[in-house]
């Protein structure tokens, strides 16, 4: 690392890492999985417990703590004089993955707990009030879509035309979400999205780039595009053991094929497209009965649209060629187009990171994130920090705590500066 200069701040001036790594690990046994890892998904008990307990500091730490119709919370230090300016904001998300693991998500929402907090502790002069957030459902890995709530606060979705889907076991989501506002009774629910003066929203790389190449900050210039798509494949139940496989519609067969051969089309041979099929799920289920429903869905992303645009045409030509005497649908769940970032934003994390004396570079995010789809309405940024192997979505994700404190310490300094215009 970078030995800061003399005069420039140092990061364990700016806030506390030792309270930042304490919360992280507490947050952490909420949802914790025997095998080190994190399950703690939207708009579950746990989720609620989370919510719960980061207002709990943030309450003690004197800020002030609202919720909204979805859920989204909202920990602000509004000094005196400068209420009614559009806050700086900074957050993430507090659901995981089912096999997660304890910083996606999290970190981004302690750090932003903790820049608040030390803005307020050390009396920074601000212009500006500064809220940390935490974005509701924005893994989509309970109920599709993911980024729920930062797409409510830039008028992407309503929650009338979500309220009605269902998680795996059947449960509505409408219902899930009662539940987690009657968890925090006492929170005042503000109705309405509110403008915000600039994002920056902290988190772990969750890829191997500043690993491997010994820096401490990704500087964020953009996000990848993403889309989600739900393939269901039907054909008719038959006996398994009395039934020709000629005489068959076999959903199970069609749909296994669809997948091989989308591998095979969407191959990149530069290795950039990203094509995932990450569940698969076959009816009735039973060994000796042909399957007449299968669904699976499909996670494609790239940096570039028309790639989007020309894979998703492959992908529909490919489930027509290979269905069969199958019927099928392919539904649309989630498109979000290739993200640039704020260029204002994304200079005052370069500059507060290199005015911490931090090694960094800029690069663009392959995971997808709540800053993303904020970015569509409000000037948005964000800043990395590595994690072990590049590993994410597994229990095993990690990362140095040194490295966790000097993100939160960039994320301090860069919402000083933004707060201060
Ligand atoms: O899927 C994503 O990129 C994010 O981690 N939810
Ligand atoms: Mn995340
Ligand atoms: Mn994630």
């Amino acid at each position: 690392m970078t030995t800061p200069s003399p005069g420039k701040p140092r990061a364990d001036a700016l806030i506390d890492g030792e309270r930042l790594i304490t919360r992280l690990r507490t947050l952490a046994r909420i949802g914790a999985r025997a095998d080190g890892g994190v399950n703690r998904q939207a708009l579950t008990p746990e989720d609620a417990a989370a919510r719960k307990l980061v207002v709990g500091w943030a309450q003690e730490a004197g800020l002030a703590a609202e919720t909204d119709p979805i859920g989204n919370l909202y920990l602000r230090h509004a000094p005196a004089g400068a209420e009614n300016a559009e806050p700086i904001v900074s957050g993430s998300h507090l659901d995981s993955q089912p096999a997660g693991g304890w910083l996606d998500g999290a970190y981004g929402v302690i750090a932003a707990l903790e820049a608040v907090q030390s803005l307020k502790e050390n009396r920074a002069a601000l212009s500006r009030p500064v809220e940390a957030v935490a974005w509701t459902n924005e893994e989509g890995s309970r109920f599709i879509p993911g980024v729920m709530g930062s797409s409510f606060y830039v008028d992407r979705l309503s929650i009338s035309e979500i309220e009605d889907k269902l998680d795996p076991d059947g449960v509505r989501l409408g219902d899930a979400l009662a539940e987690l506002l009657a968890a925090t009774p006492d929170l005042p629910v503000r109705e309405q999205p509110r403008p915000i003066a600039g994002l920056v929203e902290a988190h772990i790389e969750q890829g191997p780039i500043l690993e491997a190449e010994r820096l401490t900050i990704g500087v964020v210039e953009g996000v990848q595009g993403m889309r989600w798509m739900e393939i269901t494949v039907r054909g008719r139940t038959d006996h398994a053991g009395t039934t020709p496989l000629r005489q068959r519609r076999d959903a199970m067969l069609a749909a296994t094929s669809m997948v091989q051969a989308l591998a095979d089309a969407l191959d990149d041979p530069d290795d950039i497209i990203r094509f995932t099929v990450g569940r698969f799920i076959a009816r009735p289920g039973a060994p000796n009965t042909v399957a007449d429903e299968v669904t699976f869905t499909i996670d494609l992303r790239h940096p570039d649209e028309h790639v989007l645009e020309r894979s998703t045409e492959t992908i529909g030509r490919v489930v027509a060629e290979k269905a069969g005497d199958c019927d099928f649908d392919i539904a649309l769940q989630e498109a979000l187009k290739p993200v640039r970032f704020d260029e204002r934003i994304v200079e005052t994390v370069a500059s507060a990171t290199s005015d911490l004396g931090l090694p960094a570079r800029r690069m663009v995010s392959g995971a997808g994130h709540d800053a993303a789809v904020l970015a569509q309405r409000y000037p948005c940024g964000m800043a990395f920090v590595p994690c072990h192997k590049g590993i994410s979505h597994h229990p095993s994700e990690n990362a140095d705590e040194a490295d966790l404190i000097a993100g939160a310490a960039v994320l301090a300094e860069t919402l000083r500066r933004l707060a201060s215009d």
